[in-house]
């Protein structure tokens, strides 16, 4: 296995995977690739590759720049869900997808795709900066893995609790990489300034906080767009993590108030983290709903720490937290 330097724009100097003499091909993580598309928006574009394995120089001018971003996301998301969660790729069988940077012209988005299985992210415009942050990257690729576990189809409910699931990996990729330049945080896309005036797109102690997101759960959220019914599953994550009320993560202040009015004690973001896992690979279905999420994890909660422990009966709060439940 060889290691190549990342230059990047958002996360510092980094290792990242390279092959030798040289392309941007991580050889310890199933051989994901990165491809520069060049502003095309179809195929593969060409494989990074280079006179020496240092890729980019933490600008955005460099084409390599966004290149050395995206593969450290994908290697970073690949350590996730292989070191905490024993799952081997997006498939769970050790073989890699691969990203391709430099979408189209003015792109201000990012997504996965089954159908090449791969990540796609564009430069961003504007203000918007490339999309090629720890957290995008993560989100995007826990697409994969959603798409091949449970299968939550990406309308109604089951699409909120698709994109909630992309976001609460996206905050435990984050974490988990502990990067001085990017610590974790319960915000989605802090880095990229896709509105161009300094917000996340997504906040996950209170989401409602972004103007759109729901914080509780209600009959009809399964008709709004699926980044914004989300939102519920996103704040149940949160309470289970750090618990209701004020608090301070590495820096950036949170107030997460419950729709009940009543206390969430939280248990820790691994251990919500893992409940979340287990109940999208052994619980959830295509047509899981908010309801049987809350059966699947509180299920989930019982075979791990029992139906009396204190993990049980957080899960049920932070639920009713979020108007799910009895
Ligand atoms: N970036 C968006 C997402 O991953 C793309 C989409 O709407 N699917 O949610
Ligand atoms: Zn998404």
């Amino acid at each position: 296995i060889h290691n190549g330097t990342g230059n990047t724009q958002y996360s510092g100097q980094v290792t990242v995977g390279s092959a030798p003499s040289y392309t941007l091909t991580d050889t310890g993580r199933g051989n994901h690739k990165t491809y520069n598309l060049n502003r095309g928006t179809s195929g593969t574009g060409t494989l990074f590759s280079g006179p020496d394995d240092v890729w980019g120089d933490g600008t955005p001018q460099n084409l390599e720049t966004a290149g050395a971003d995206a593969a450290y996301g994908a290697g970073l998301t690949w350590d996730y869900f292989k070191n905490v969660h024993g799952r081997s790729g997006i498939r769970g069988d050790g073989v890699g997808a691969y990203s391709r940077v430099h979408y189209g012209n003015a792109y201000v988005n990012a997504f996965w795709s089954d159908s090449c299985f791969c990540m796609t992210y564009g430069d961003g415009a504007g203000n918007a900066k490339p999309l090629t942050s720890i957290d995008v990257a993560a989100h995007e690729m826990t697409h994969g893995v959603t798409s091949n576990t449970a299968g939550l189809v990406y309308s109604g409910e089951s699409g909120g609790l698709n994109e909630a699931t992309s976001d609460i990996f996206a905050a435990a990729v984050e974490f988990a990489a502990n990067n001085p330049k990017d610590l974790g945080d319960y915000l989605v896309g802090e880095k990229i300034d896709i509105r161009g005036n300094g917000t996340p797109l997504r906040y996950m102690d209170k989401p409602s906080r972004d103007g759109s997101s729901k914080d509780a759960w209600y009959s009809g959220i399964g008709g709004i767009d699926v980044h914004y019914s989300s939102g519920p599953a996103n704040h149940w994550f949160y309470l289970l993590s750090e618990g209701s009320g004020a608090k301070t993560v590495n820096g950036v202040n949170y107030d997460s108030p419950t729709s009940d009015g009543l206390p969430v004690t939280g248990i820790g973001r691994e251990k919500a983290a893992q409940i979340w896992f287990k109940a999208l690979t052994t619980k959830f279905g295509s047509s899981t709903n908010y309801a049987g999420a809350r059966t699947g994890t509180l299920a989930v909660a019982g075979e791990l720490y029992g139906t009396t422990s204190a993990e049980y009966k957080a899960v049920a709060d932070a639920w009713a937290g979020v108007n799910v439940g009895t």
